[in-house]
């Protein structure tokens, strides 16, 4: 392979040095789009027609209309894994209400732009993944929904978690957990949360304010498979610390557990047993299915 990158724009496969965005662009102007972020994983691309769904899903609701269907979608984010020849690998998909100054979209000409890549993508070091995160609770709540609804993946909706994170770096923790308006447990700034607790599997319902995430539901489907009782129960941080093991999910970090959080040890702060059979039930499965992409 030559190293040449390439990156889909508007459907055109183009040099990545080469790919210019529009300086109007909706996305950039006022974080008026969505995205999602999708693993390629041996070759396989990962719940691909989940993501593609909630994509649309999530341009239904901001009202934003794509050019093309999804199914068009779908291979042109498999064309775009190809062109950079990533067996594994971190596909970005992107979409901007289109190009336009002002935030009136009738100022928008033509159609939303769709900025698709595939790169290589390690969110944390391999022995994070052996000895787990120290996370912090941040100041940052989460928006409620009747302001964004999380279930909506949009790109504006991020500068919170980005400010969520920083909160997180500056007190030296891998994760920040995020609460909901009335302090209910949420979310990581870009993973969901499970605690495991007398053998049970616990994590937040979806409805209390934060995205459904294609990791969690996968993680939710191995541990029904595996026997094992799950259950979406509103909790405050005192169910956090008193849990027995704690492990957060998402595409980027996939499961890792999260052995200390505000100072306290979860369990005996190593990562639990639970944690990582659904670790290894995870890695299989990722290995083993998905949308064959070359
Ligand atoms: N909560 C939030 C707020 C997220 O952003 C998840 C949960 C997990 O969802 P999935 O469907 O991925 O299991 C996410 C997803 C990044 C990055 O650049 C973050 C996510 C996904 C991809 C990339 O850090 N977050």
């Amino acid at each position: 392979m030559s190293g040449q990158q390439f990156v889909s724009l508007n459907g055109a496969l183009v040099k990545k040095e080469e790919a210019v965005i529009p300086f109007y662009d909706h996305g950039l102007l006022y974080g008026d789009g969505l995205f999602e972020g999708i693993r390629v994983y041996n070759g396989l691309v990962f719940k691909l027609d989940e993501h593609v769904a909630r994509l649309y899903y999530s341009a239904k609701a901001l009202n934003i209309n794509l050019p093309a269907p999804p199914q068009a979608t779908r291979e042109t984010i498999l064309e775009t894994v190809r062109a950079n020849g990533h067996r594994d690998g971190y596909i970005r998909v992107t979409v901007t209400r289109g190009t336009g100054l002002g935030l009136d979209p009738k100022h928008i000409k033509g159609e939303a732009n769709v900025y698709i890549s595939c790169e290589q993508l390690a969110l944390y070091p391999p022995e994070m993944y052996e000895d787990g995160l120290i996370v912090a609770t941040v100041s940052t709540r989460l928006p409620s929904p009747d302001v964004i609804d999380p279930r909506v993946k949009c790109t504006g909706k991020y500068i919170n978690n980005i400010m969520a994170k920083a909160e997180a770096n500056r007190s030296g923790a891998g994760e920040g957990l995020m609460l909901t308006r009335e302090g209910y447990v949420g979310e990581a700034t870009g993973d969901n949360i499970f605690l495991v607790k007398g053998g049970q599997l616990l994590t937040p319902p979806a409805t209390i304010g934060i995205l459904q995430g294609i990791t969690r539901d996968t993680v939710i489907m191995l541990a029904q498979a595996a026997g094992i009782s799950v259950s979406e129960p509103i909790m405050t941080q005192y169910d956090v610390y008193n849990a027995d093991e704690v492990f957060l999910t998402g595409t980027a970090a996939e499961v890792i557990p999260a052995v200390e959080f505000d100072g306290r040890l979860i369990g005996d702060g190593k990562p639990g047993p639970m944690t990582r059979q659904l670790m290894a039930a995870f890695r299989e499965h990722t290995r083993t299915t998905g949308v064959p992409a070359f």
